[in-house]
C-alpha cells in the first residue's frame, strides 16, 4: 500500500508512534510518505520506501497566525495525486484530522477518492481537543473519517464520554520492536551518572504540569533518604525550573541531574533502575512501554490508559494521581533488594513483549484495508 502519515514531528508520543509505525510498514513492503512541517525527530533512516515531504507555510506580514491546516491539506492533495497514495493516516485529531478532511473534499471533486484513518492520541481528546474553542471542529473531523482508533481502551472511553460520536473507535495500542532491546548498549556507561552503591531513577517527558514533574521529585526525596539514588530528568518544558529549584531548596541538586531533550532514550533506560511516571493524565504512557522494554521497572499513577500497560505488582506498581508517599514507598519496595529489582526487571520485560511491532503493526494494516473498502 501506499500510506500518507501525518504526525506532529517533534519530541513527544504521537510523533515517535507515527514515526515508528512509518518505519516498520516500509519494513513490511509499503510504501511511506510522511508530510509534516520538519522531519520527524526519530526517523533517522531514509530508505527506498519512506519519504518526506516538507509542509512550509510562507510567511506572510497580515497573518498574525500561519494557515498551517491550509498549507497541510493542499499539500496532501498534491502529494497523492502525485504519489498514487492509497490511504490517508493522520496521528493526533488537530488540526490533522480537520485538513485531512479538507483534502479529502478536494479530491473528490477530481473524482479522487482516499480514505482517512484518524488516529486519536490523547491530549487532542483530555485536554486540548475537549476545549469549547475546538470541540465542534474535533467532534465533525472524528466522525468524518472513514475508521478511528484509538491508542488504549481508556481514550476510546474518554473520547465517548467527551464528544458526540458516531463513528466506531477501533483500539490499536501503541507499540515497541522488543527484539532490538536486547542488550543494545553492553557497558551501559552506568558510571558516567552514579556511584555503583547509587540506584538510578529516571523520569522522561516533556515536562507539562500534566506530567506532575513536582511529584516526581517528591517521590525521589524521599527514595534516597532511604537509599543512596540519583534521579535523572529528560526532557524540556515548563516545569523544569520549579522543578530545579524545589531540588534546590531541599537540597538535593547534586542529586538530581537534568539532561534536557535527548536522542538517547534507549541508551538512558539501559542503565536505570526505575522509572517515574506520575501523570495526572496519560492516555497511554509510551514513555513506561519504553521503560519496561530495557527491562526498568515502572513507578505510576493509575490514570488514563496506564493500567493497560503498567502491570499492578508485575511491570511494577501503579498508585492514585498524587498519592507522593504511596509512590514512593512502592518504589522502595522495588530498590531496597537486588533479588526484588532483578525480578522486577526480568517481568518488566516479559510484560513489553505483549506490545510487540509484529503484534500491533498488522493491526494497522488492518484497519487500512477496512478503510479502503468505504470509499
Ligand atoms: O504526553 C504528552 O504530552 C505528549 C502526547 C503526544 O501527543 O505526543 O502524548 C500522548 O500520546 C502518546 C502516544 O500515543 C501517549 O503515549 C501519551 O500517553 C499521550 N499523552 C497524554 O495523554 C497526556
Amino acid at each position: 500500500m501506499k500510506i500518507a502519515i501525518v504526525c506532529y514531528p517533534t519530541f513527544g508520543g504521537s510523533g515517535v508512534v507515527a514515526t515508528e509505525l512509518g518505519v516498520a510498514l516500509a519494513a513490511r513492503g509499503h510504501e511511506i510518505h510522511f508530510i509534516t512541517y520538519k522531519q520527524p525527530v526519530r526517523l533517522e533512516l531514509i530508505t527506498r520506501n519512506i519519504h518526506f515531504h516538507e509542509v512550509s507555510v510562507p510567511d506572510y506580514p497580515l497573518f498574525h497566525y500561519q494557515p498551517y491546516e491550509l498549507a497541510l491539506s493542499s499539500k496532501l492533495v498534491d502529494m497523492v495525486k502525485l504519489y498514487k497514495i492509497d490511504v490517508l493516516h493522520v496521528h493526533y485529531a488537530i488540526p490533522h484530522a480537520y485538513a485531512g478532511y479538507m483534502a479529502k473534499k478536494m479530491l473528490a471533486e477530481e473524482n479522487i477518492h482516499i480514505p482517512m484513518v484518524t488516529t486519536l492520541h490523547g491530549t487532542d481528546i483530555t485536554l486540548v481537543g475537549s476545549h469549547p474553542f475546538y470541540k465542534p471542529a474535533v467532534t465533525f473531523s472524528i466522525n468524518e473519517s472513514d475508521v478511528v482508533t484509538s491508542v488504549s481502551q481508556s481514550l476510546k472511553d474518554d473520547t465517548l464520554r467527551l464528544f458526540d460520536i458516531t463513528n466506531d473507535i477501533h483500539v490499536v495500542p501503541n507499540f515497541i520492536d522488543t527484539t532490538s532491546h536486547d542488550n543494545p548498549y553492553t557497558d551501559c556507561q552506568r558510571d558516567l551518572m552514579a556511584k555503583p552503591e547509587e540506584r538510578i531513577i529516571t523520569h522522561i517527558s516533556n515536562l507539562r504540569p500534566v506530567k506532575r514533574i513536582k511529584d516526581v521529585v517528591r517521590i525521589f526525596y524521599k527514595i534516597q533518604k532511604k537509599i543512596p539514588a540519583k534521579l535523572l530528568i529528560v526532557g524540556e518544558g515548563p516545569e523544569r525550573e520549579p522543578a530545579e529549584k524545589y531540588c534546590r531548596n531541599k537540597g538535593i541538586e547534586n542529586k538530581v541531574i537534568f539532561l534536557g531533550n535527548s536522542s538517547e532514550i534507549h541508551k538512558i533506560l539501559c542503565f536505570t533502575d526505575l522509572f517515574l511516571l506520575p501523570s495526572e493524565k496519560e492516555s497511554f504512557g509510551l514513555a513506561a512501554l519504553e521503560a519496561m522494554v530495557n527491562g526498568v521497572p515502572v513507578i505510576s499513577s493509575n490514570t488514563g490508559g496506564l493500567p493497560e500497560v503498567n502491570v499492578d505488582g508485575v511491570s511494577g506498581y501503579l498508585s492514585e494521581v498524587g498519592d507522593v508517599s504511596g509512590m514512593a514507598k512502592k518504589a522502595i519496595s522495588i530498590l531496597e533488594s537486588n533479588e526484588t529489582l532483578k525480578k522486577f526487571k526480568k517481568q518488566s520485560k516479559e510484560a513489553a513483549k505483549k506490545f510487540d511491532t509484529q503484534n500491533i503493526v498488522p493491526m494497522y494494516e488492518e484497519v487500512y484495508a477496512k478503510a479502503i473498502q468505504y470509499v
